[in-house]
């Protein structure tokens, strides 16, 4: 990795991933072998049901840096990030999905952006000029839909909140995740939001996107959920001003708990 000292921390969540999860690690792990960076590779397993967990325990012993983490159950993308702040021993965190839809030699724009720019958090976008995506286009209507949705009720500087590509001082990252509480696919908008909120600064990177799946796995419901939990950040942030009171609320939950508990 030129120019950049200090280790990465590497974010994979899996769900479900059997077809692709050996050569989304293997290759992972090469590729930053090849930058010559320190490294971890920590991998979520969030309760797959098929072959995911077997496979990566396969890799364990071959790659002693691999770290991985299961869920019994499956607890959301967003969750599973949320919980990855605990295990990152980095100076800067990377996420990035097994699929490897987008393949990891682009981490090093995104550092290379972060650098000249200065910025915090560089994120990955399917909107971004330069990008190269192979996207159905039912896909590509969801993505400008999303946009200006986020666009209407967010005052973010940037386009593309979605793509799983990121990455993140670590320091940032720290004082970002905790504040989560979307299990699913808006906790990427919920990231952004809070981190222009505390100041911190986002640049958007372009992608080469090539999805491996013909047909992706996203749903109507994970359109509505994301819909519905994009709503639901906007109330936290401007009408409860949840995101300004959260050691209050914290603090109010830890009371009602004492309580509870010594009832
Ligand atoms: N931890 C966790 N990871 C998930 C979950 N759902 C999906 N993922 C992972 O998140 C990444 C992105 O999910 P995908 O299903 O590929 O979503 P996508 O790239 O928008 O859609 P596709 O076109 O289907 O690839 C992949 O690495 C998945 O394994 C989940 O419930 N929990
Ligand atoms: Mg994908």
């Amino acid at each position: 990795m030129k120019d950049i000292k200090g280790k990465i921390s590497i974010v994979m969540p899996a769900y479900n991933e059997a077809d692709h999860i050996v050569f989304g690690v293997e290759e992972t792990i090469k590729t930053f072998e090849e930058f010559g960076c320190p490294w971890e590779l920590i991998v979520i397993d969030d309760g797959s049901t098929d072959a995911t967990y077997e496979l990566l325990q396969g890799l364990t012993q071959k790659y002693p840096q691999l770290i991985i983490k299961r869920n019994s159950s499956n607890i959301g993308k967003g969750a599973a990030i949320r919980k990855s702040v605990h295990f990152i021993t980095g100076e800067y965190v990377v996420f990035i999905d097994a699929d490897l839809d987008l393949h990891p030699l682009q981490v090093q724009t995104l550092f290379d952006i972060m650098r000249l720019d200065n910025s915090d958090v560089v994120i990955g976008s399917k909107l971004h000029p330069n990008s190269v995506v192979k996207y159905p286009l039912q896909r590509r209507i969801i993505s400008y839909a999303y946009y200006f949705l986020v666009r209407l009720l967010f005052n973010l500087p940037c386009h593309d909140t979605q793509t799983g590509l990121k990455l993140f001082k670590a320091e940032v990252a720290r004082k970002v995740f905790p504040r989560i509480l979307v299990k699913k696919f808006a906790f990427d908008l919920e990231i952004l939001v809070n981190a222009h909120h505390l100041g911190y600064t986002i640049t958007e990177a372009p992608i080469v996107l090539s999805p491996k799946r013909r047909y992706g796995r996203i749903g109507i419901d994970s359109v509505i959920s994301t819909f519905l939990d994009t709503l639901a950040v906007f109330y936290r942030m401007y009408i409860l001003h949840y995101y300004d009171r959260i050691d209050y609320y914290r603090s109010k939950n830890m009371a009602k708990e004492l309580k509870r508990v010594r009832r």
